[in-house]
């Protein structure tokens, strides 16, 4: 399952006079600033508009969408309760991102078509939002299923589908195939999933190693056994932030990392973790980005010794140039 238009989606349900506007979330919600777009409404989409534009660009394509800042708070609260629901149908759950989730349903009497119609019932009964469901053997095709008939779809792809459904798609469209793959197998004239699937299993292990090679030709096939994984720990909680302008005050980079340390803070109190290392990371206005480290006696969850830790760290950094952006990472985690 996976939420269509999740951000705007949520915007739109507090806000029901944004319904069927072009709307864009991202940033401070200010085109005029810096910021990248985190999601678009589809009559946003239909101007070009999506995930990761910049907002400025965004604006250029449509300059009388509503713009929106990004309120994470809200999104994460709505994800838990989607998360709740999705776990009503399934004890076998892998929770993937904020608006997505596989549920294991092969223990259950009734149909697949059954459980997802129900499922997409009870979501919208409950937050009045939409989602697109894959149903398929295992997670490489659920995934490319959830996908192919967004908003509100339900989509269902047997083994036998994989030749005539599968194989159009473009490589893209298989999980963990990212843009310098795609660039790859380009030069080798494979654009389709079909045309990855031609290629022999050794010129794949050739030219991406053992693993990814064997990988590719897998999902080519759309073979895949990875069990769903029910239970995961963070390695880090870390936010960042960039300027709206560079800048070389110290007053403003000191505010800017005292804010994030106490977002990080809260993420670990809520999760129940305590970090033993803290790292601050420090872009310049040229994109050169450095990272200091401070080590902490003991494990710790509160804001005074994290922020202590930043500051030790911030003060190892030479400011000569204008610091773009400045971010914060607690790392090293456990939970007693
Ligand atoms: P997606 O599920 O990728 O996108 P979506 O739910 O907005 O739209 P779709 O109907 O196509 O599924 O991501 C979920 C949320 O994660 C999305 O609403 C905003 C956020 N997000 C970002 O902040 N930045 C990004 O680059 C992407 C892809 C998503
Ligand atoms: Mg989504």
């Amino acid at each position: 399952m996976d939420m269509d238009a999740f951000f705007a989606a949520v915007e739109v349900r507090r806000r029901p006079e944004l319904r069927g506007k072009p709307l864009v979330i991202g940033g401070s919600g200010d085109p005029t600033k810096r910021g990248v777009v985190s999601t678009a409404s589809y009559e946003a989409r239909t101007c070009g508009i999506h995930s990761a534009m910049p907002l400025m660009k965004a604006y250029k394509l449509c300059p009388h969408a509503v713009f929106l800042p990004v309120d994470y708070r809200e999104y994460s609260r709505v994800s838990h309760i989607i998360k709740d629901i999705f776990h009503e149908f399934s004890a076998v759950m892998e929770d993937v991102g904020i608006d997505e989730a596989f549920l294991d349903i092969s223990a259950s009497e009734k149909s697949s078509e059954q459980i997802a119609a129900e499922i997409k019932e009870r979501i919208n009964a409950v937050t009045g939002l939409s989602c697109s469901i894959g149903i398929a053997p295992n997670k490489l095709l659920a995934k490319i299923a959830s996908d192919m008939q967004k908003p509100d779809g339900l989509t269902i792809i047997t083994e036998t589908d994989i030749e005539s459904r599968i194989w159009p798609l473009p490589v893209r469209k298989l999980w963990g195939v990212g843009p310098k793959t795609e660039g790859y197998l380009k030069q080798l004239d494979i654009q389709t999933i079909g045309e990855l699937a031609a290629a022999s299993q050794n010129q794949l292990i050739e030219q991406f190693g053992n693993s990814y090679g064997q990988y590719l030709y897998e999902a080519s096939r759309g073979m895949d056994d990875s069990p769903l994984v029910t239970h995961w720990e963070p390695k880090s909680f870390s936010r960042e932030t960039t300027f709206q302008a560079d800048t070389d005050n110290w007053q403003t980079i000191a505010r800017s990392l005292a804010d994030l340390v106490k977002e990080v803070v809260d993420d670990l109190r809520e999760k129940g973790y305590k970090s033993r290392n803290v790292t601050v990371k420090i872009r310049f206005s040229d994109f050169q980005t450095q990272t200091r480290t401070k080590t902490l006696p003991e494990p710790a969850d509160d804001r005074e010794t994290v922020r202590r830790a930043a500051f030790a760290c911030l003060a190892r950094f030479e400011l000569k140039k204008k610091v773009r952006l400045v971010g914060v990472r607690a790392g090293g985690l456990s939970t007693e």
